[in-house]
């Protein structure tokens, strides 16, 4: 399989660019700097919306566990797969998404050549060793016409980026602590996924990997 290593560094941003296909780009280190930031507005949230691991549709119990910030929230239950402003565990709405998110995904997005990208949904997934997520393509959202964004923190993951077709075979990149991902344009319903996490320790989140993926959901 192969792996990609296309070093870029543009005026815009120090972060090191990656592109992956046309309008899909890997930023390097690029959410290091707001890290404690980052780390300081988690804690609210999954205190008020605590991870939990969904069930889907076909009844299979996800491994890597879930919660959202935002004005909506992507949730699965045996009725499908859907964004919804309440959080069904708590019958409120999700948390707030916090400034120091919204911007980064912001940054990211326009760095990436996407301006005005309004997420209104943030997905926080933790993994633990041995979790993956399988190849899928990010459909339920209202339209496509806006970027998806997607922050990677703690130890390392190796992601499958794949094209428009699950049996096109996907390359697989390796994303470490800060890591930003960004796909849109002719990207934005490219499938992809994670493969099983390997064990290791970040001194921000221990033996785990969170993801951060911000989406204009509606
Ligand atoms: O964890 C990741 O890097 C990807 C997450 C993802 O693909 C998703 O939440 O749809």
């Amino acid at each position: 399989m192969m792996t990609l290593n296309l070093f870029e560094d543009t005026a815009q941003c120090q972060a090191r660019q990656e592109q992956l296909s046309p309008g899909a780009f890997v930023l390097r280190g690029f959410a290091v700097p707001d890290e404690t930031a980052i780390f300081a507005a988690l804690g609210p949230i999954l205190s008020a919306a605590p991870l939990r691991h969904l069930v889907t549709p076909g009844g299979f119990r996800m491994s890597v566990a879930m919660t959202n910030c935002g004005s909506y929230g992507w949730v699965a239950d045996r009725t499908g797969y859907r964004y919804d402003a309440i959080d069904p565990k708590s019958g409120k709405l999700w948390p707030s998404m916090p400034d120091v998110f919204l911007k980064l995904a912001q940054d990211a997005a326009a760095t990436a050549g996407f301006e005005d990208f309004k997420p209104n949904a943030c997905l926080v997934n933790r993994y633990d060793p041995g979790t993956r997520l399988s190849l899928h393509q990010d459909k339920n959202e209202r339209g496509f016409s806006a970027p998806i964004v997607s922050v990677s923190l703690g130890i390392p993951a190796v992601f499958l980026w794949g094209a428009l077709r699950r049996e096109d075979k996907p390359v697989r990149v390796q994303l470490m602590h800060g890591d930003v991902m960004v796909w849109g344009g002719p990207s934005r319903l490219h499938y992809h996924g994670v493969l099983p996490l390997k064990e290791g320790h970040h001194p921000l989140t221990g033996t785990h990997r969170i993801n951060l993926t911000f989406r204009k959901a509606v």
